[in-house]
């Protein structure tokens, strides 16, 4: 045995590679993605990036029928995309052991919502461990195959940011030797969901649901801790760790098992305390089905929205609060902004000189939508711009041109379908794939049109003209958007053949290029008028000065000559060795 620091995130890979796992399949989401990129690191396991997670999703259930174990890896909005297919599983069931990590996002860190993953675990009838730190994301990831295969279900374990991110010590366990499982044979009454065989197995996913209710009684993952019994708290997840701090005399009745909960420990725990509280992120979710047990509980007055902390836990019960310093306030905004030298600052440019109305997509390029750029009109989710833009067309409401912008992951993800709407049903607007070879916005995952595997490995590179063109768009061209007037030109015919049309504005992300012969640039204030065009590039190597003139932080310039192409005044000239402005710079 041997312990090491571990993030939630790389404790549930070497949870999964203790279970004998054989395969990994995810799609990248914060606060999840580490999860396979660990477990791709092990030995014996094989893993891959899919397109999105049903997909993933999809391919898991098909390593199961096949009888081996697989973990499949995504962020909470990623479980509705995946959703389809997590429903209809709780009713086959599995072959080899089926565990689905989703990570949370409460206080939106990096997501565009709230959600609380426990509702699906309700809602698909499928159960959920919790994990409170990383020790317990190895063991109930481990656990969770052979509760999957015990109880021929798929199985959820859900962490959150905090879990998923934060280190604590883990002693680690060996491998188990590949479980022995049936391998693959047709089964039509367990594997095909026509109706008259899934009406059966809806009757046997309650049957199934029953032995998971008296196993989660007994499961070593729900405990009691007594300790003063004046306060009972039943708590889940990194709120447990919270509680243990904020409040250390109260007794806790620690859930790991929060789908199904446990019912008759839960009964039992109230009787033994004398007033009774829930403690829990996000969602009512245990509050209210205690509630329905008949149980009352100390209204906390804990909010739903956001993460918890010791602090408002230690509020909430009227212990005292840390001293802490007062946060200083006055310091400068800093707005998070697109990358110097990012090739989506190129089409913003443009798209703002065309007036265009832009409905966004989820991505770096989402960045746009923030002054100075101000440049994108919404963002809601993955593949959403390339509706939205069809639709804002048929509203006919919207100032024209209207154009969807969407990132070439997320346009592989879901944007494709989108795009085929729009041919079949007529649409004219405009679509711009910001094709920058990779998966930027999650930490540059491979993906289809990118041509990397999870593993570094070359694979086929998505040719996105000729899939568009194979779509049917009538109008398609390809552009670097680093090449700011070729891409404001482009993007003017684009909006104006009255067809639908397609531009891929392709420049790979700048943290992916070395830059060794690229020089920085400099503002010749005696050139300079302060007209500030280069400044509303939004460049976060341009700054405004106190002189008037802006001024480019050589450190930080990456030489990709945008603001040099919107310079009327040629005042934004190179600094190479040959360059001499007098001391000036
Ligand atoms: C359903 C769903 N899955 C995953 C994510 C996490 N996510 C946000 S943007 C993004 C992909 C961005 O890549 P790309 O479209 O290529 O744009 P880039 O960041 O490279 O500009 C991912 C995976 C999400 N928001 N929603």
């Amino acid at each position: 045995m041997s312990r090491l620091l571990m993030s939630g995130n790389e404790a549930v890979a070497r949870g999964a590679w203790e279970a004998g796992v054989k395969v990994g399949v995810g799609y990248p989401g914060t606060p999840s993605t580490e999860v396979l990129e660990n477990l791709v690191k092990y030995e014996d396991v094989y893993c891959e990036w899919a397109p999105n997670e049903k997909v993933a999703a999809e391919v898991a259930v098909g390593v199961s029928v096949g009888g081996a174990r697989t973990l499949v890896t995504m962020k909470h909005v990623g479980l509705n995309v995946a959703a389809d297919p997590l429903f209809t599983l709780a009713y086959i069931g599995v072959g080899g052991g089926y565990v689905l990590l989703v990570a949370d996002d409460p206080g939106m860190h990096s997501s565009q919502n709230e959600q609380d993953s426990r509702n699906y675990a309700a809602f698909a009838k499928v159960p959920m461990l919790e994990p409170s730190n990383s020790q317990e994301a190895l063991a109930f990831t481990r656990a969770a195959f052979g509760i999957s295969e015990e109880f021929d279900i798929p199985v959820l374990v859900r962490t959150t940011t905090r879990v998923a991110h934060s280190k604590s010590l883990v002693e680690r366990g060996e491998r188990d030797s590949q479980p022995l499982l049936p391998p693959y044979a047709p089964r039509v009454g367990k594997w095909v969901m026509m109706p008259g065989n899934a009406r059966v197995r809806r009757v046997d996913l309650e049957q199934r649901t029953e032995r998971l209710r008296a196993f989660s009684n007994d499961c070593e993952f729900n405990r009691i801790e007594m300790r003063d019994p004046s306060l009972g708290i039943i708590v889940s997840g990194i709120a447990y760790e919270y509680v243990r701090e904020a409040l250390p005399e109260a007794s806790v009745l620690k859930v790991g098992m929060v789908n199904p909960l446990p019912e008759k420990l839960i009964v039992e725990f109230a009787s033994k305390v004398e007033r009774l509280a829930v403690v829990e992120e996000l969602d009512p979710y245990m509050s209210l089905r205690l509630k329905a047990l008949g149980l009352s509980l100390v209204e906390t007055g804990l909010p739903v929205i956001g993460e918890l902390s010791p602090d408002r836990i230690a509020q909430a019960f009227g212990a005292p609060v840390r001293e802490t310093r007062d946060a200083i306030t006055d310091l400068p905004p800093r707005p998070p902004l697109l990358c110097a030298g990012c090739p989506h600052r190129g089409v913003y440019w443009a798209l703002g000189k065309l007036k265009a109305t832009v409905m966004g997509d989820i991505g770096c390029y989402t960045l746009g939508a923030l002054p100075p750029l101000s440049a994108m009109d919404s963002c809601v989710c993955m593949g959403a711009s390339v509706g939205m833009a069809h639709g804002l067309g048929l509203a006919g409401t919207a100032e024209r041109p209207v154009v969807g912008v969407i990132g070439d992951s997320t346009f592989a993800h879901s944007g494709i379908t989108g795009v085929l709407d729009m041919v079949y049903n007529g649409g004219t607007g405009t679509v711009v794939i910001l094709d920058n070879r990779t998966t930027a916005m999650t930490g540059h995952q491979g993906n289809p049109v990118s041509g990397k595997t999870i593993s570094g490995a070359e694979a086929p590179m998505l040719d996105l003209e000729t899939l568009v063109k194979a779509l049917g768009v009538p109008w398609v061209r390809t552009v670097d958007p680093l090449d700011m007037h070729a891409t404001l030109a482009v993007l003017t015919e684009a909006t104006q053949t009255g067809a639908m049309s397609v531009v891929i504005a392709k420049s790979p992300c700048v943290l992916l290029v070395k830059r060794d012969d690229q020089q920085p640039f400099a503002i010749d204030e005696d050139l300079c008028t302060a007209c500030g065009a280069c400044v509303r590039l939004g460049c976060p190597a341009i700054m405004k000065a106190a002189s008037g003139h802006p001024i480019i932080d050589t450190a930080s310039c990456v030489g990709c000559e945008q603001c040099v192409q919107v310079c009327r005044f040629e005042a934004i000239v190179s600094v190479g060795p040959a360059c001499d402005f007098g001391g000036g710079l």
